[in-house]
């Protein structure tokens, strides 16, 4: 058993143990009520869900095991030389609730490292696909083709019990992170760069060999990489990818069939997709507008038309937050620190901080959104631009890559807690009448 299965076996077990407690001893206490209107719009604020992983306060945003991003930024293990987080780190933090030493990262970026054979066929199913397929609908389909590799699936089969469901579901799920940079940068090369693609190099961890099998080798953009791939990982449990890859998986589908589900809800342009919408949006301005660097007036007007087109500003509003999303800020910082700084302006990067200052009020003007603020897609699109990763269509990809590590490792924990299938209650708008007593009972 490799050490961190080991660890998170460890601290799993006794966890188990008390849940069961909790729910024979205290499975009647109340947490909350809720309301139709609550019912009809998404079921939003009403907790439904237990996920150990990160919890989103509305006004701080996501802490990971408690841990808020600035945080993970100054006490997550780095590459030798890095700046930023590993992903590995997270990863390992969100998986058995402790931060890991260098050592431990290191060890996952190796353990990874030897995992990431993908089978050719996944490669073949993709070199099948249109070439106009959008590369979220090419990484879905790819992750189904390695739906063969599922040892969870094989283990059922053959008739494992529930004790040991979690065993296989840690290991398709390593296997499926492990293999994903892989996939996604094979997807980048096939679409955007005459299908010639780059070999992985195992000396580097997860985030730099994304990088660098897509093609970018600069020391910046690993290490934007690394930042990227760890500020998307998880955002509680209710999010679409998040919840859907829980659904899924609570049906025993197995860990490829339920991260493919959650990344068809993460390809949606209220969810993921906005990373990419952003960019197509600020392209847009630009154009109508007639110039690189548009004023703050034109801006404002762009917004104001956006909304009477009955159309959203992508990268804001968020269903939870109410405040700057601090992977904004994160990113924000970013720019600050490793391009304006050292380099200069960044047009794009500018627009984004200029959209950042015009759009709150325009937004509350409306009177109707929740959140006036931006969240994670608002700044994202516009550093990859800067490195000359300017395929957009391409960046729900990766963060679809980045938010395997949270959901799978929610699924790794949702088996060891032994969870059933989910199967909430519905009611029909006759049934809602009746209670409120607008019709007889
Ligand atoms: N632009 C225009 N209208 C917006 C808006 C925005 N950015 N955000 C919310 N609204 C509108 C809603 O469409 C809704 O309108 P109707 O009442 O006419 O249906 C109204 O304001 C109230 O919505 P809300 O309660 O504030 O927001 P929701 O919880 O329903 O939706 C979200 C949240 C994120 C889908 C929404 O803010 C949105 O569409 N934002 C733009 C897309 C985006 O950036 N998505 C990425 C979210 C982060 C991620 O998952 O990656």
């Amino acid at each position: 058993m490799d050490s961190l299965k080991e660890k998170f076996i460890e601290k799993a077990r006794p966890l188990a143990a008390e849940v069961k407690s909790i729910i024979k001893e205290h499975g009647d206490v109340k947490l909350g009520e809720y309301t139709v209107a609550q019912v009809y719009q998404g079921m939003k604020g009403i907790t439904g869900l237990v996920t150990e992983t990160s919890k989103l306060d509305p006004e701080e945003g996501i802490r990971f095991r408690g841990y808020s991003i600035p945080e993970l930024r100054a006490k997550l293990p780095k590459a030798p030389n890095g700046t930023e987080p590993l992903p590995e780190g997270i990863f390992y933090l969100m998986l058995v609730g402790e931060l890991p030493t260098a050592e431990e990262a290191y060890d996952i970026s190796n353990n990874w490292a030897r995992r990431a054979i993908v089978p050719k066929h996944v490669f073949d199913t993709l070199d099948k696909l249109p070439s106009s397929t959008h590369p979220m609908t090419m990484f879905s389909i790819a992750v189904m083709a390695m739906q063969t590799e599922s040892l969870f699936a094989k283990a059922y089969r053959e008739g494992v019990g529930k004790k040991d469901y979690w065993d296989y579901v840690y290991e398709d799920s390593m296997n499926l992170i492990a293999r994903l940079p892989r996939v996604a940068a094979y997807i980048y090369r096939k679409k955007y760069k005459n299908n010639e693609h780059i070999e992985p190099d195992p000396k580097l961890d997860w985030a730099a060999n994304l990088a660098h099998m897509m093609g970018y080798d600069a020391f910046d953009v690993k290490r934007l990489m690394r930042l990227y791939m760890t500020i998307h990982a998880d955002h509680e449990g209710g999010n679409v990818s998040a919840h859907t890859t829980h659904l899924v998986g609570s049906a025993l589908s197995d860990p490829y069939l339920a991260f493919a589900a959650g990344m068809n809800g993460l390809a949606g342009p209220l969810h993921g997709l906005a990373n990419q919408e952003v960019i197509a949006w600020i392209l847009k301005m630009r154009e109508e507008i007639g110039a690189e660097l548009p004023t703050e007036e034109q801006i404002a007007a762009y917004i104001k038309e956006t909304l009477e087109a009955g159309r959203v500003v992508p990268g804001y509003g968020h269903a939870v937050l109410r405040k700057t999303d601090p992977r904004f800020a994160a990113q924000q910082d970013f720019y600050q620190r490793y391009i304006k700084e050292p380099h200069g302006l960044d047009n794009l990067c500018e627009i984004v901080q200029m959209v950042y200052k015009v759009a709150p009020p325009i937004l509350e003007g409306t009177g109707k959104i929740k959140n006036p603020w931006p969240n994670v897609d608002a700044h994202s699109g516009a550093l990859l631009m800067h490195f000359g990763i300017t395929e957009f269509d391409f960046y729900t990809v990766l963060f679809g890559v980045s938010r395997a590590l949270g959901v799978l490792a929610s699924l790794i924990w949702d088996r060891a807690l032994g969870h059933p299938i989910e199967r909430p209650g519905s009611i029909t708008t006759e049934g809602i009448k009746k209670k409120i007593g607008l019709v007889q009972a």
